[in-house]
């Protein structure tokens, strides 16, 4: 007996994954996995604009191109046309404040300094620069300490209303409003603490739900189906689509969603809709405890770390 208490008091480290227990060290999470490489391509910005949480640097400024500026202009401008009509209610607010208080418009790209300054008066979520598409363990784990890993380049004019891999417009238009909101940015900072330790087939099923909620989510609001997913809220192209009754349309239900293949090049063929946020919340939650780990943990606001507890 004594054996068997001893066992399941002591966490058996070398099963479970590396995670970041302190704010800096998510330092250490940034394993990109996207195809571009920052040193075969010292023009791209990003080789020169990577800050480091330890260390406490700035986040870096961007000088946009007049061009980049153009593209920016047109995808906010044809974007914010539809959004009254397919957008989410918390996403509306989002950028309503937004262009209120943090300069958003379509004639500069806002930068993600004074993006983080705000966002962490709202939710406490803050920006921090990343190069590329990061792993899927790294980003999640972001999300536990509410730091959220933005790109700062801007997709390729030549295709303003669809980008495969996220970017600036991506980030500032999908992401950013929804982080405003203080369901959302709870919802999105339990993802991240279900994913930390988690082994590689958990992994697996919370980015395929973080994919199709956080980033393709539909939900319904009075009576209409509104997207609050950030992929389609950057996407004009992907929008109207989602929401034209053409592709199919399943009940956000987390044990089917998780298991959903997904890629990551054209639209999705398939969205889930939520009967409502709260509703994807406590499915998420209840979704989360199931997931079989030799700890638990607990998010300590004030100091930005974990607390690790053994399972008694
Ligand atoms: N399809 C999105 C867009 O065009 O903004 C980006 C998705 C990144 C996961
Ligand atoms: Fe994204």
């Amino acid at each position: 007996l004594k054996r068997v208490a001893d066992d399941v008091r002591t966490i058996p480290e070398e099963k479970v994954p590396w995670f970041p227990r302190k704010i800096r060290d998510l330092d250490k999470c940034n394993l990109l996995i996207t195809k571009y490489d920052p040193d075969m391509d010292q023009d791209h910005p990003v080789s020169v604009y990577l800050s480091n949480i330890a260390r406490g640097e700035p986040l870096p400024r961007v000088e946009y191109t007049p061009e980049e500026v153009a593209t920016w202009r047109e995808v906010y401008r044809t974007l914010r046309t539809i959004y009254p009509d397919l957008a989410c209610r918390q996403f509306l607010g989002g950028l309503q404040q937004l262009e209120r208080e943090c300069g958003y418009g379509e004639d500069s790209i806002p930068q993600l300094r004074e993006v983080s300054a705000f966002l962490r008066e709202k939710t406490g979520f803050q920006l921090r620069p990343v190069a590329g598409l990061l792993s899927a363990r790294d980003f999640l784990a972001s999300l536990a300490f509410r730091v959220f890993q933005c790109t700062q380049y801007i997709r390729h004019a030549s295709a303003p209303m669809h980008s495969p891999e996220p970017d600036c417009c991506h980030e500032l238009l999908g992401h950013i409003p929804m982080l405003a909101d203080k369901e959302f940015a709870q919802f999105s900072q339990e993802i991240g603490l279900a994913s930390l330790g988690a082994s590689d087939e958990d992994i697996e099923r919370l980015s395929t739900l973080y994919w199709f909620t956080v980033e393709f989510g539909l939900c319904k609001q009075n009576g209409t189906v509104k997207a609050y997913g950030a992929g389609l809220l950057s996407s004009y192209g992907e929008l109207i689509y989602a929401l034209s009754n053409e592709p199919e349309y399943k009940p956000f239900n987390p044990e089917e969603t998780a298991i959903q293949p997904y890629q990551d090049q054209t639209f999705q063929p398939v969205y889930f809709v939520s009967e409502s946020f709260e509703d994807a919340k406590i499915k998420m939650r209840r979704y989360s405890s199931s997931i079989q780990r030799p700890f638990s943990v607990r998010y300590d606001p004030f100091t930005c770390s974990l607390e690790v507890l053994d399972q008694p």
